[in-house]
């Protein structure tokens, strides 16, 4: 086992923040990912937090600030369970670093990305209970995690808007596929935003805050938001770029994988595909003659609203050198970008481009 119980093979980035992604055929096929294959970002230690002694603040602009304990939450609000996908912002990022390199980034591959069921209540009930006053526009989260990251160092934070917080998507959860939720995950309860970047699903919450404005952490404010190329990111300052919410519409092959070898005929290639918030995939293709002609995947069916597409394309393929790429299209008729040389940005965040696999065939 590698640490946090994950799995041997798991690409680590970093020890110490943890940060790790499954390798493309420990994905593959699942609907839910295991637990033990489940992507993990970090920006700090993880906190091992005692469920006993875990409060959750909820102030800010509401009618009556809450202190909830564990017991409160799960007995004084209804459950609710959902299957949802996280994908991080660097979700891809490698791709983009090979077209001009990004300084001080893990260089994440296809990987950063995983889908799980999650049990817990609705942050809209919580607020609910609490009375949302009427200047409110945004939530924020707070978590004792301290990350270094920041200068100078500040707790992990992030906010969401108030119309997306009320959304009866969005979970304080304590369980992932069935377990109790792991140390590592945000044990005893995070924060899941279906459809945002993973940044926003803040693990450990702690704090919930409603306000005006959104968060000023630096998580929210300075980063995890797309620079214009020319910016040096180390100068970046609160309110620069464009704040990265809703994920973009994006897919990635996970078989074959880069340098397989497969027999000469029909071979399977197969992947998930991911839109956030309010779209969903429409179409996935796949082309193994450079974008010349295009086969349409299937979609398996979807685990629910929140959840990637996984799907499949069976095309035929002659000896020799094979390139294959696929590209999805959402329900808006938006199709991913060609290319990362288009999307680079200083921090390599929201690479969507066309994914591409080089295999061997005899
Ligand atoms: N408190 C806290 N929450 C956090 C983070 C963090 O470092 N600290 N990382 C965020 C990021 S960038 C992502 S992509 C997801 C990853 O969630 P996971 O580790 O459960 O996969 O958690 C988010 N929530
Ligand atoms: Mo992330």
């Amino acid at each position: 086992m590698a640490a946090w119980d994950k799995r041997d093979d798991m690409l680590v980035h970093g020890q110490d923040p943890f940060n790790a992604e499954p390798v493309p055929t420990a994905l593959y096929g699942h609907d839910l990912t295991p637990v033990d294959a489940f992507y993990t970002r970090n920006h700090g230690k993880v906190p091992l937090a005692d469920p006993e002694q875990w409060r959750l603040v909820v102030d800010g602009l509401v009618g009556t600030a809450l202190r909830l304990c564990l017991d409160d939450l799960r007995t004084g609000f209804e459950p609710r369970s959902l299957v949802a996908t996280l994908q991080c912002a660097g979700n891809r990022r490698a791709e983009m670093a090979a077209v001009r390199e990004i300084v001080g980034e893990d260089p994440w591959q296809r990987c950063a990305t995983s889908t799980a069921r999650w049990v817990g209540v609705a942050l809209t009930d919580v607020l609910a209970a609490a009375g949302v006053g009427p200047a409110a526009r945004h939530v924020a989260f707070g978590a004792p995690d301290v990350s270094s990251l920041a200068h100078p160092p500040q707790t992990y934070g992030a906010s969401i808007p108030l119309s997306k917080a009320t959304g009866p998507e969005v979970l304080l959860a304590w369980e992932m596929n069935d377990q109790p939720l792991p140390a590592v995950h945000g044990a005893p309860v995070r924060v899941v935003v279906p459809g945002y970047i993973g940044a926003r699903s803040v693990k450990w919450v702690d704090h919930v805050s409603v306000r005006s404005e959104p968060s000023d952490n630096y998580f929210q404010a300075t980063a995890y938001r797309i620079l214009p190329p020319q910016v040096d990111p180390a100068c970046a300052a609160p309110g620069n770029g464009i704040s990265l919410g809703p994920v973009a519409l994006n897919c990635e092959i996970l078989q074959p994988g880069d340098d397989d070898r497969v027999s000469a005929g029909p071979v399977s290639i197969g992947g998930y595909a991911f839109a956030g918030d309010d779209r969903t995939v429409a179409r996935v293709d796949v082309s193994v003659d450079r974008g010349r002609t295009w086969q349409q995947a299937t979609l398996r069916p979807q685990s629910g609203p929140w959840a990637w597409r996984l799907w499949t394309a069976t095309v035929e393929v002659s000896c020799g050198p094979v390139t294959a790429l696929a590209r999805a299209w959402d329900s808006t008729g938006a199709l991913q970008p060609e290319s990362s040389a288009a999307l680079w940005n200083p921090k390599g965040y929201a690479n969507n481009s066309w994914p591409h696999v080089d295999f061997w065939a005899d």
